[in-house]
C-alpha cells in the first residue's frame, strides 16, 4: 500500500475513519482522547507506509545494521516529532482547523512515555532520531516498562512519588507483535555435557516485541525501536494449571510480568537489585535472539554477523549480552571458543557514561550465579583468558593483574561490568573529551595503556529536530528566515548566523522571541502549576536529576547569599538584576540527601516568594514533575544556563548543549561538555569558574576542609549560617537545613564550599553583563550560531567513523 496523499483531503479522510471505525464514535461526541488517538493513527498510517518500504529494501540489500542496546529510551511526546518527520504539520493543522478542532487541546492530552531516568536514556532518543535522519539501517532495543519513571509531586515542599501509568490510555504509537515472542530462561544450573557444558534452567519468561516507528526528518526513512515486555509462558503456565493450582498459576503469571513493570528511577548510582539484573538479562537476550533468528536469515553464516550488525551497549546495563552470545555461539552452535569470541568483539562496542565509581555496576557472583550460572561460567572463562594476557604483556605484576580483573575480590566476589565490556568491546568511547581523557587516565586507565587503540571519543549531541525546531518554533523561525531551513539536518549552518550577531534590528528580534518564550513558559507554568514567573526577568535555570555531584547546594548558596545580602540591609536592592531562578529535578527516591536537597530549595523559595520586599526581584520557580514535556517549553525561555558540576565528575552533560543551542549563556565549570562549548562559544560568551579537574584531584588528595572557606569567607558563612538557623524552615534547625549545613561543611565528596567564591564572581559577571542587553543578545545569538557542533547528527557521524563502520544507504 502506498502512503495516503499528503493533501488536507486525504489526511481529513484517515482522520474520520480512525474516529468513526479506529474509536467508533461520530466526531461530535469524540472525547479529546478520541481525536488524539485518531489524529495519532493517522499520521501512524503515513509513517508506516515508509517503515515497510524501508524493512523491503533492509531484507534486499542485506546492508550493516545498528543495534543500539539501553535500558532507556527517554522518548518525550511522540506526536508532535512525528508530525513533524512526515512532514505533516501544516496538513493536519489545516485539517483539524477545518473540522473546529484545537491541535492544542490534543497536544495536551499525550502523556510521554517516560522510560529513562536523564541524560542517558534521553541521549539514547536524540541518537535514534539521527540515525533515522540520517538514513542508517538501525534499530533500538529495550525495555517497555509498564511504569516509566515516576510521576513527582510536592507535599509541604518535600518530594512524594506517583507512579506514572502511561499507559492507561493506551498508547496510539506502539504496536504488539505477541506472536513473534522470544522466550528467556533463568536460574537452574549447569551440567556437563559431551565436550561442552549444558544450562539447565529453572524458570522463564515470555518476551513480547512492541515496535515503534522512528522517523527520519522527511527523509522517508522509518526506523524501528523494539521494546520488550515480559509475560509469563505458556508452557510455564500450562504445567502449572495442570497440576491444578489455578491461584498459583496467575500468581507466576504476575511473577513474569514484574519483570517490566517499571523503571528503576537512579540515575547514575545503580542498587545491586535481582529484579534489575532480570531486566537486564531479559532484555539483551531478547534483543539478540530477534536479530540473529528474526531480522537475519534463515541459513545467515553467524561468522559473517559483523558484516551486518554492531551491537552498541549503552553503558554497562545491557552487557551481559557478552557471554549471552557467547552462549548462543558456544553452547547452542558448538563453535569453538576461539571463533565465538573473534566474533563477539568484533560486533559489540562500549560507551561508559560515568565517572563516579559508585556507577559502575558490579554483580556479586551469588546473585549472577544464581540467576545466570552459564553465563558466569562463561564470564570467569572470559577473564581467565584475558589475566593471561595481561600476565604476559606484564609479566610479574600481580597488582595490575588485580586491578584489571573482570572479577573482583573486595567487598565481596564480584563481577565488574565495565571491565567485561571493555575487554569484550571493540571499542570503548566516553562521552565528551575530558570524559573519554580521564577514562583513559583515571578509571580504565591499565585498559587504555593496553589497548590504546581501542579508546576513543565521541562527544555526545542533541537533536536539533526536537530541542529547536519543535522546542522553539519562533527561534526557528528567525533562524530560517536568515538563512534558510538546511540548519535542522545540518546543524553548522548556524555559523552563517555569525555576522547578524552585529546587526542591531537581528539582535532585537532576538530578544523578542526571548520575551515570547517567557510568556509562553508563564503560561505553562500557570496551567500546569499554578506558578507564576516574574515578567520580564532574567530566567536562571538548573534543570537536571538531582544529585550531589550536579551541586545543586551551589547554586542555592548563591540564591541564599543574595537573600541575605539584601534582607541584612548590605545590598541595595535596586542593585539586584530581576531574577527568577528555575529548577526542575527528581531525586531518586531513596536518595535522602538530595531529597532533603528539594525541600530546602522550596523552603527558600516559599520565603523568598512570600517576601513583598523582594517581589519584582527574586523569585524562585520549581515545578514538579521536570520531563521532556516541560523541558521543551523551559530551555527556550532560559537566559542563563546552569551547569555547575565539580570538574571531573559530569561525564559530559547534554542539558549544556540543548541551553546554548536556544541562547542561553552558560555559567559552568570546566567539566564535561561545558569544555567544548567554551571553546567553541568564546570565553567573552561564557561565564566559567571554579576549579579544574586537576585542581580539584589535588585538592581532594591533600584534603579538603570545608570549615576553612566556611571561616574564611563572611559571605558564605552568612549565607550556611542563616540556612542552618532555620530561617527558611519555620525556625527548625535540624531537618532538610540541618543536614545540607552539614553535609556542605563536614565532609563534601564535590568540595562544593571550595567553589563558592569563584562562583559569587562568576554570577557578579552575570549581572554586569545582562545590564548591557545588546552585548547580552550578542552573547546569545552568537552561542546559537557557534553551538552547531553540538547536533546528536554529528555524533552519530563520529559513530559511524569511529566505531561502527556502517554507512548510510541511500534507498528509494
Ligand atoms: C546517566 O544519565 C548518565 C550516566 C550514567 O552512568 C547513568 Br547510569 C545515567 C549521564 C551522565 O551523567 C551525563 O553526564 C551524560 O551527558 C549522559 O549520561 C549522556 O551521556
Amino acid at each position: 500500500m502506498a502512503a495516503p496523499d499528503h493533501t488536507v483531503e486525504a489526511f481529513t479522510w484517515h482522520f474520520l475513519h480512525e474516529i468513526n471505525f479506529g474509536q467508533g464514535v461520530d466526531l461530535y461526541r469524540a472525547s479529546a482522547n478520541d481525536k488524539y488517538l485518531a489524529l495519532a493513527r493517522t499520521v501512524r498510517h503515513y509513517l508506516a507506509a515508509r517503515w515497510l518500504v524501508n524493512l523491503r529494501h533492509q531484507h534486499e540489500t542485506q546492508s550493516k545494521s545498528v543495534a543500539y542496546l539501553s535500558a532507556e529510551f527517554l522518548l518525550g511526546p511522540q506526536l508532535e516529532n512525528n508530525l513533524l518527520a512526515a512532514g505533516l504539520e501544516d496538513i493536519a493543522a489545516q485539517s483539524l482547523a477545518n473540522l473546529g478542532i484545537d491541535i492544542e487541546e490534543l497536544r495536551g492530552v499525550e502523556v510521554e512515555p517516560g522510560l529513562g531516568n536523564g541524560g542517558l536514556g534521553r541521549l539514547a532518543a536524540c541518537f535514534i532520531d539521527s540515525l533515522a535522519t540520517l538514513n542508517v539501517p538501525s534499530v533500538g532495543y529495550g525495555i517497555r516498562y509498564e511504569y516509566g519513571i515516576f510521576r513527582q509531586t510536592f507535599v509541604d515542599g518535600k518530594q512524594v512519588e506517583k507512579p506514572d501509568n502511561w499507559l492507561a490510555m493506551g498508547s496510539p504509537w506502539e504496536i504488539a507483535h505477541p506472536e513473534n515472542a522470544v522466550e528467556v530462561t533463568f536460574g537452574g544450573h549447569v551440567e556437563d555435557e559431551g565436550e561442552g557444558r549444558r544450562w539447565v534452567p529453572a524458570w522463564s519468561v515470555l518476551g513480547v516485541p512492541y515496535n515503534y516507528m522512528v522517523p527520519g526528518y522527511l527523509n522517508g526513512r522509518v526506523n524501528t525501536l523494539r521494546l520488550w515486555s515480559a509475560e509469563a509462558t505458556k508452557a510455564f503456565d500450562l504445567k502449572i494449571f495442570n497440576a491444578g493450582d489455578y491461584a498459583q498459576a496467575v500468581r507466576a503469571q504476575t511473577f513474569a510480568e514484574n519483570i517490566s513493570k517499571v523503571l528503576y528511577p537512579e540515575d547514575s548510582t545503580p542498587q545491586g537489585k535481582e529484579l534489575r539484573l532480570q531486566q537486564q538479562y531479559f532484555f539483551v537476550a531478547c534483543s539478540l535472539r530477534d536479530f540473529i533468528e528474526t531480522v537475519l536469515p534463515e541459513d545467515y553464516d553467524l561468522h559473517r554477523l559483523p558484516e551486518r550488525i554492531v551491537f552498541q551497549l549503552n553503558d554497562t546495563h545491557p552487557v551481559i549480552a557478552v557471554p549471552e552470545l557467547m552462549r548462543l555461539l558456544v553452547d547452542e552452535r558448538g563453535w569453538d571458543w576461539d571463533e565465538a569470541w573473534a566474533v563477539t568483539q568484533q560486533v559489540f562496542a562500549y560507551t561508559c557514561h560515568t565517572l563516579l565509581p559508585e556507577a559502575l555496576e558490579v554483580w556479586s557472583v551469588e546473585l549472577l550465579g544464581r540467576l545466570l550460572p552459564r553465563h558466569l561460567e562463561i564470564i570467569y572463562r572470559i577473564n581467565e583468558e584475558f589475566l593471561e594476557k595481561v600476565r604476559e604483556a606484564y609479566p610479574g605484576d600481580e597488582l595490575r593483574v588485580r586491578r584489571m580483573s573482570i572479577v573482583a575480590e573486595q567487598p565481596e566476589r564480584a563481577i565488574r561490568m565495565a571491565h567485561l565490556a571493555t575487554v569484550a568491546g571493540h571499542k570503548v568511547n566516553g562521552v565528551a573529551e575530558l570524559h573519554s581523557q580521564l577514562l583513559a587516565d583515571k578509571v580504565l586507565h591499565d585498559f587504555a595503556e593496553l589497548w590504546p587503540e581501542k579508546f576513543t571519543n565521541v562527544t555526545n549531541g542533541v537533536t536539533p529536530r526536537r530541542f529547536v525546531r519543535l522546542a522553539n518554533p519562533s527561534l526557528s523561525g528567525l533562524i530560517t528566515e536568515a538563512i534558510g531551513d538546511g540548519w535542522v539536518t545540518d546543524l553548522e549552518q548556524l555559523r552563517r548566523l555569525e555576522p547578524l550577531a552585529e546587526d542591531a534590528e537581528f539582535r532585537r528580534r532576538f530578544r523578542e522571541v526571548k520575551a515570547l518564550n517567557k510568556r509562553e513558559l508563564a503560561e505553562t507554568l500557570w496551567v500546569r502549576d499554578g506558578l507564576e514567573l516574574a515578567g520580564d526577568a532574567m530566567v536562571d535555570a538548573m534543570v537536571k536529576r538531582l544529585h550531589e555531584y550536579k551541586r545543586q547546594s551551589l547554586k542555592l548558596l548563591h540564591i541564599v547569599s543574595l537573600y541575605e545580602g539584601i534582607s541584612s540591609g548590605r545590598v541595595p536592592l535596586e542593585s539586584v538584576t530581576p531574577r527568577t531562578f528555575v529548577f526542575g529535578a527528581k531525586a531518586a527516591p531513596g536518595y535522602v540527601r538530595a531529597k532533603e536537597t528539594i525541600e530546602l530549595i522550596n523552603a527558600v523559595g516559599r520565603t523568598i516568594n512570600e517576601d513583598p520586599a523582594l517581589e519584582g526581584r527574586l523569585k524562585v520557580v520549581f515545578p514538579p514533575n521536570y520531563n521532556v514535556t516541560l523541558a521543551e517549553r523551559l530551555i527556550p525561555a532560559a537566559d542563563l544556563s546552569e551547569q555547575i558540576s565539580l570538574a571531573g565528575k559530569e561525564a559530559s552533560g547534554t542539558g549544556n548543549m540543548k541551553f546554548a543551542l536556544n541562547g542561553a549563556l552558560t555559567i559552568g565549570t570546566d567539566d564535561g561538555a561545558n569544555v567544548e562549548i567554551r571553546q567553541l562559544v568564546g570565553d567573552d560568551n561564557f561565564f566559567l569558574f571554579g576549579m579544574t579537574e586537576p585542581e580539584a584531584a589535588a585538592l581532594q588528595s591533600k584534603g579538603y576542609e570545608p570549615g576553612e572557606y566556611y571561616e574564611s569567607d563572611p559571605q558564605l558563612k552568612a549565607a550556611l549560617d542563616l540556612i542552618a538557623s532555620g530561617a527558611f524552615t519555620e525556625g527548625d534547625r535540624g531537618g532538610a537545613a540541618g543536614s545540607i549545613f552539614s553535609s556542605l561543611t563536614e565532609r563534601d565528596r564535590f568540595m562544593a564550599l571550595a567553589d563558592f567564591r569563584s562562583y559569587m564572581d562568576a554570577q557578579a559577571r552575570v549581572e554586569e553583563a545582562y545590564a548591557d542587553h545588546e552585548a547580552w543578545s550578542r552573547s546569545a545569538v552568537l552561542n546559537v550560531a557557534r553551538s552547531g557542533f553540538f547536533s546528536s547528527d554529528r555524533s552519530i557521524r563520529d559513530y559511524l567513523d569511529r566505531i561502527w563502520g556502517a554507512d548510510p544507504v541511500d534507498h528509494s
